[in-house]
């Protein structure tokens, strides 16, 4: 495929030069006043719909969040490639886990071109150990608390929640957490380290010019894919009595090196632990970078069935969607997708679950665990936000929590809670359709109500657009901050 991408790139050269002059004239020109103005409005109406509703910050609302977490120390991608001299592969190509430099070098050319999210763990110790020597001193590197449930954790404790954390840290990883956190689970020694490779918009390696800023992870944990707090966490659940629980982190189990039957002794330990928290509490799941079927297959029996939100961005939706449809894992997709495409991508993905679930209660009887419909979808993308929410479930402020999503991921990858529009830019277009059926409602872009909100079905749908961050500082953990910052204002 990147063949093809190369073949394009030489058959309009010459017509995208020209327009990239259009495109730099036209942003001298006073037409830029214009859209600045745009930019300002949607801002302004965005803080107002996010500020519309607040957390209850008198009875702080209680949040269990799992499992497990790491360090991340986060490095420009490119620098490190080139500090250990790994020339960039002229063969991009996917692998399930990475064994040599030979494969990291394919695996990162394949999803840094298209500028799409992707996690591999790492089979060969002694390659990661050099990685993570190399990154120690470069230049501009930053360590910081990582893994899914950690940031949800801190978003949701900054957001005004009382949190429960299951994972297993060291003290020096406890002291650095909110006070509004509580540890669940054992002390350890040595944390897991995720190499976090981030790369710019524009950045070259090699022949490879990244399409958009995203980041390329690298893993090889020994604490975090046995799920070691879950004992400790199911413990102090029953005291805690959540008003949500949030599992995430499980792609920490994807191509981990299991003893055969363990991965699903501990997913099916998870699912006993799931369908026996009260009905009343509502089950959120992150979704990950999932690239073994099994473990996708795991989830859908074990995980996903006693979930009632799921949240993922627009990697994560397809892939879901392809394995529920019987075909095969999507290792890539676009990573700029339309909205339409997601909207029905989410549809589909809501309508099979919730048919699973109808035909799961039909066969069980009345004792058997509690299986739950599906009554919230949250997709991230890089453009917009997207909530399909069922009418009459739980989740409550449905508008506001999608406005608070799209700016948190501002927030997030430009690493400041204010907001400066000169560093952030539309790319949603002025007016999106519905559907990619014929005949489908197009929905203008609003600068005062950019929200769109409206039902179908039997369920609420809200599309709100993202002020893409221009100068990015991180886009590792925007999709734990994104979920988290939506879930808070649900609950
Ligand atoms: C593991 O990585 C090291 C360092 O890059 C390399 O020398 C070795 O050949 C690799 N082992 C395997 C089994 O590929
Ligand atoms: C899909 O998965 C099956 C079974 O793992 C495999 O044999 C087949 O080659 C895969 N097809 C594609 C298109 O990757
Ligand atoms: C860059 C950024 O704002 N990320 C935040 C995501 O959430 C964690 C946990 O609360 C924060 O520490 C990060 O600052």
């Amino acid at each position: 495929m990147e063949g093809g991408g190369r073949i394009s790139w030489m058959k309009y050269g010459p017509l995208l030069s020209l327009c990239v002059v259009f495109w730099a004239v036209w942003f001298r020109s006073p037409q830029n006043e214009g859209l600045d103005d745009r930019l300002d409005t949607v801002l302004s109406s965005l803080l107002r719909a996010e500020s519309k509703v607040g957390v209850n910050n008198v009875a702080r609302p209680k949040v269990a969040v799992g499992f497990g977490g790491c360090v991340d120390l986060i490095v420009d991608g490119v620098s490190l490639l080139n500090k250990i001299d790994l020339r960039p592969s002229d063969q991009p190509l996917h692998h399930d886990y990475i064994e040599n430099e030979v494969q990291l070098a394919q695996s990162f050319a394949y999803f840094f071109a298209p500028g799409a999210a992707a996690e591999r763990f790492v089979l060969n110790d002694t390659l990661f150990s050099e990685l993570v020597e190399a990154s120690r001193d470069l230049p501009g590197n930053r360590w910081a608390v990582g893994g899914n449930a950690p940031v949800m954790a801190g978003r949701m404790a900054t957001e005004g929640c009382d949190v429960l954390l299951g994972g297993s840290f060291s003290p020096d990883f406890n002291d650095v957490l909110s006070q509004h956190i509580t540890v669940a689970g054992n002390v350890v020694e040595e944390p897991d380290i995720h190499l976090i490779l981030e790369y710019p918009s524009g950045a070259t390696w090699g022949q490879y010019t990244s399409r958009r800023a995203n980041r390329y992870i690298v893993h090889s944990d020994d604490h975090n894919p046995y799920l070691a707090s879950m004992e400790d966490f199911a413990e102090k659940l029953e005291d805690f009595n959540p008003d949500l629980l949030v599992v995430g982190g499980l792609q920490m189990m994807d191509n981990f090196p299991f003893q055969s039957g363990e991965r699903a002794a501990l997913l099916s330990r998870l699912s006993d632990l799931l369908s026996s928290s009260s009905p009343r509490i509502g089950v959120h799941f992150e979704m990950a970078s999932f690239v073994e079927e099994s473990i996708m297959e795991d989830l859908l029996n074990y995980v996903i069935p006693y979930a009632d939100s799921l949240g993922m961005n627009e990697q994560e939706l397809p892939n879901l969607l392809s394995l529920l449809k019987g075909s095969n894992i999507t290792v890539l997709s676009d990573p700029n997708p339309r909205v339409a495409t997601v909207l029905d991508q989410m549809r589909e993905v809501y309508r099979i679950l919730n048919q699973r679930h109808k035909d799961a209660s039909a066969e069980s009887d009345a004792n058997s665990a509690q299986v739950k419909p599906l009554t919230r979808l949250h997709v991230h993308t890089l453009a917009f936000q997207a909530m399909i929410v069922t009418h009459g479930s739980q989740w409550k402020n449905t508008m506001s929590a999608t406005a608070k999503a799209s700016l948190t991921a501002n927030r997030h990858v430009c690493g400041s809670n204010d907001i400066d529009p000169s560093k952030a830019r539309l790319i949603m277009d002025d007016s999106f359709s519905v559907s990619r059926r014929e005949g489908s409602q197009r929905i203008p872009l609003q600068e005062t109500r950019p929200v769109s909100c409206w039902d179908e079905d039997n369920y609420e749908i809200c599309v709100a657009p993202v002020l893409v961050c221009t100068e990015v500082y991180q886009t590792a953990g925007g999709g734990d901050n994104i979920s988290a910052a939506g879930l808070v204002l649900q609950i």
